[in-house]
């Protein structure tokens, strides 16, 4: 591979050279075009550095012109917003509902579009069926039986699960959270359900997805680095992890890259899996982006909806698009980030 490739930077365009030297011998930039070839959408720009630019999807909104123009036009991965949780897909004990899931994934089919899933194991939209268990093999099976009927109606179809959920307690415990996978079968709840994964779908890429992971000195964000650092030391298989990325105004904390780039190292994938800002300034999204495009092993960002009305926190408008489909400035930050131009905004006559 591509020694820079992997580093995560980019070869510097021979133009780029020349422009440099140009702009030397005779002090102006404009000499030499840069003929660096750009995409004017998000999907196709960071398909350039082999990395997918997702949405979140609601299958009720797919009746929407201008919502199914934009997923169509600027992404090339969807995550289902809710329809792949355990209380959509199996609300009663063995009764399986894909319906919507469905409509979500044939519809990323035909666009061309990849999916990521979410997700199989979480404590919230969950069944009360399901938490009032307290019987451990009971619960186990019926994990385990999730899992593998999930998993299997879609296999081949889903480039990255998130197999297990935001397992991990806010705060400063760095410790899992109480839920009743975990009260019920132990921490080692979590290595279950991986391995039950992996032998279900081994194509697909097994990630572990959780939110406010993304400072380095969080013991949130080091308990899921030990998780991560174990698992990879005792071949429980993982291939990734979700930073989930819902920001405060100010975007990413200063650490965000060094997180990235240290749960990169454990060997595995990292993804931006749920991005949201609140206020949406093109700055901090510039920021975000880049620390993805700066690690090699950061492989695609998915933002949580298309425009601030699809948005699960609608009143902070965080997302790229507002609420009529116009492209807002974070939307041009995002896509120069990715390495890509701007289309020119039209002049008034
Ligand atoms: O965006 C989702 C919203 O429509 C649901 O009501 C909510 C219910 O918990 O879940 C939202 O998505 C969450 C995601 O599945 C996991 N991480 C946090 C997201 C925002 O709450």
């Amino acid at each position: 591979m591509n020694p820079l490739k992997r580093l995560g930077l980019r070869r510097t365009p021979v133009t780029s050279l020349l422009a440099a030297a140009v702009l030397v011998a005779t002090g102006t930039a404009a000499a030499v075009p840069d003929t660096t070839p750009r995409a004017s959408t998000l999907g196709a720009q960071a398909a350039q550095s082999g990395r997918y630019f997702g949405t979140a999807v609601a299958a009720g909104k797919l009746g929407d012109g201008t919502y199914t123009g934009i997923l169509g036009r600027e992404f090339n991965s969807v995550t289902p917003e809710n329809e792949m949780k355990w209380d959509a897909t199996e609300p009663s004990r063995g009764s399986f509902n894909f319906g919507p899931a469905d409509q979500i994934v044939n519809g990323a089919t035909a666009r061309g579009q990849r999916v990521r899933g979410h997700t199989l194991v979480w404590h919230s939209q969950l069944p009360g069926w399901v938490s009032s268990i307290r019987d451990a093999n009971t619960l186990r099976g019926v994990m385990n039986h999730h899992i593998t009927t999930v998993m299997n109606r879609y296999k081949g179809r889903i480039h990255s699960w998130d197999v297990v959920n935001e397992a991990f307690a806010d705060g400063p415990s760095g410790q899992l959270r109480s839920s009743v996978f975990r009260d019920v079968l132990g921490d080692g709840f979590i290595e279950q359900a991986f391995r039950t994964a992996r032998s279900t779908d081994p194509a697909a890429k097994l990630c572990y997805n959780d939110y406010n992971i993304e400072n380095w000195n969080d013991a949130k964000t080091q308990g899921a680095y030990r998780m991560v650092r174990d698992f990879k030391a005792r071949g429980v298989p993982i291939d990734c992890v979700g930073l989930q990325a819902h920001f405060g105004a100010g975007g990413p904390p200063a650490s965000f890259q060094t997180t990235l780039s240290n749960f990169a190292a454990l060997g595995v994938d990292v993804q931006i899996t749920e991005l949201d800002i609140a206020q949406a300034s093109p700055t901090a999204y510039a920021n975000t982006v880049r620390a993805c495009m700066n690690v090699a092993r950061c492989t695609g960002i998915t933002v949580w909806g298309i425009r601030d009305s699809d948005s699960w926190r609608s009143g902070e408008n965080p997302l790229l698009f507002d609420r009529n489909g116009n492209k807002k400035p974070a939307y041009n930050a995002v896509l120069t980030a990715l390495g890509g131009t701007p289309a020119a905004t039209r002049r008034a006559p």
